[in-house]
């Protein structure tokens, strides 16, 4: 387990000296907690309660935040998560793949949220989360489901992935420490 731990903060480690906002969302249960819980163990996980909207941040290295809500549902939210999102510098989007009713309501959500001038060429990693549950689609079959090949306008990157083992957890951050690298060097 701690060795998880070091090698999800190694992963991240050529953000370094470059501080960047993520946000990571995705619909309730897709398994955003449990992935920042991978980071934890020597970190403190702050939850800021705002009545009816949850949100847990976490610095897993130093100058870099990790912002975390759940998606879908309460429109009268949605003021907020905008708030959340200025300045977003990559954004990680987490979907149950096991949960093939709800990957349209997911694309739904992801689109609201990617679809604003602000989030223009914000760089994108989804995570296939629960990849150990059968009937879990393949990140091959959710890229085409999300519409992540018509995104012509930002870096994408997808990993299959199971937050319960760490499985495909330290690749997709070390996809997104490298394309948000990428994304300041351009556009920040
Ligand atoms: P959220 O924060 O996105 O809402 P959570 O999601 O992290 O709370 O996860 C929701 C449920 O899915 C949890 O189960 C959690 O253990 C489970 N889960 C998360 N990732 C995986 C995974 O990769 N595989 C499997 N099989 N389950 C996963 P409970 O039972 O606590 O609700
Ligand atoms: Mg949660």
């Amino acid at each position: 387990m701690g060795s998880l731990t070091s090698k999800l903060t190694k992963a991240l480690s050529s953000l370094k000296n470059c501080p960047a906002r993520i946000a990571m969302i995705g619909l309730d249960g897709a398994g955003k907690t449990t992935i920042l819980y991978r980071f934890k163990l020597n970190e403190t996980l702050t939850t800021i309660p705002t009545v009816g909207f949850n949100v847990e941040t976490l610095s897993p290295i130093k100058g870099l935040t990790l912002t975390v809500w759940d998606m879908g549902g309460q429109d009268r939210m949605r003021p907020l998560w905008r708030m959340y999102l200025r300045g977003t510098d990559g954004v990680i989007f987490v979907v149950d793949s096991a949960d093939r009713e709800r990957i349209h309501e997911a694309k739904e959500e992801l689109m609201r949220v990617l679809d604003t001038q602000e989030m223009r060429h914000v760089p994108l990693v989804v995570i296939a989360n629960k990849q150990d549950l059968s009937g879990a689609v393949d990140s091959s079959y959710l890229a085409k489901t999300l519409g992540l090949q018509q995104m012509s306008n930002r870096r994408w990157v997808i990993h299959d992935a199971c937050a319960i083992s760490g499985e495909g957890i330290c690749e997709s951050m070390e996809s997104l420490a490298k394309i948000v690298k990428e994304f300041k060097s351009k556009h920040r």
